[in-house]
């Protein structure tokens, strides 16, 4: 359930915390920041250690939209992450890829920062209508909000909901996985400890004793 939010700009401390926390954690989400500093093979050299999904926030035509999600699948990505606003013929065309890799497709709903409801949560419920209408693997929803969470999950039960915002952020473990979160996103408060591996067990730990509560 727990999912490494890798956004250092280093390769090699990226490779070195990947190792350090792969016994507690299920993926690794590479994003901007590690991708624009390493290069894309390093989404190759994480894969090789855990499923990686792209978090490389899909959002432009379909046809440059599937070129992204095709460079991610090539380089070893088991998912990628598009925003559900730029609209279902951009979510079609990276599923399309996504399908040929067997890869999964999630879906942005609204961005747990506090910007996340001026534009996005007017248009979130729709994007989840969208998600499940067009069969994606999941959706990203947001952790500060943990109602939201509880909402976009009882409308999308089928779909994996994972959530970023917890600890740095300030959203609750606890909370998030009451709300029934499918999966909680870290990264700072992992890559940012002097023990990475060790503060990735006692999250790990958490989620398991919360889950035993809740699920
Ligand atoms: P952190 O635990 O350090 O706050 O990291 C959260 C991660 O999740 C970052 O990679 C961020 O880009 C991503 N994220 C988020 O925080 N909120 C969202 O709504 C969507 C995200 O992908």
């Amino acid at each position: 359930m727990l999912i490494l939010a890798l956004d250092v700009t280093d390769g090699e401390r990226a490779v070195k915390i990947a190792k350090e926390t792969s016994e507690h954690i299920s993926a690794i989400k590479v994003n901007y920041p590690l991708v624009l500093s390493a290069g894309i093979e390093i989404v190759k050299k994480l894969s090789d250690l855990k499923p990686v999904i792209a978090d490389f926030k899909i959002a432009d035509i379909p046809y440059t939209s599937s070129l992204i999600a095709e460079i991610a699948f090539t380089h070893g990505a088991r998912g990628v992450i598009v925003h559900g606003l730029a609209g279902s013929d951009t979510v079609k065309a990276v599923k399309e890829v996504a399908d040929r890799y067997r890869g999964d497709v999630y879906l942005v709903t609204e961005l747990s920062s506090k910007g996340g409801e001026e534009f996005m949560r007017d248009c979130s419920d729709r994007i989840v209508e969208m998600a499940v209408e067009m069969n994606v693997a999941g959706l990203i929803a947001p952790a500060t909000r943990p109602e939201r969470v509880a909402e976009i999950k009882k409308a999308a039960k089928r779909l994996r909901v994972i959530c970023p915002g917890v600890l740095t952020q300030g959203g609750s473990i606890e909370d998030v996985l009451k709300a029934g979160a499918d999966g909680i996103i870290v990264g700072r408060a992992i890559y940012n400890s002097p023990t990475p591996g060790e503060e990735a067990m006692r999250i790990n730990e958490l989620i398991t004793s919360f889950l035993k509560k809740y699920k």
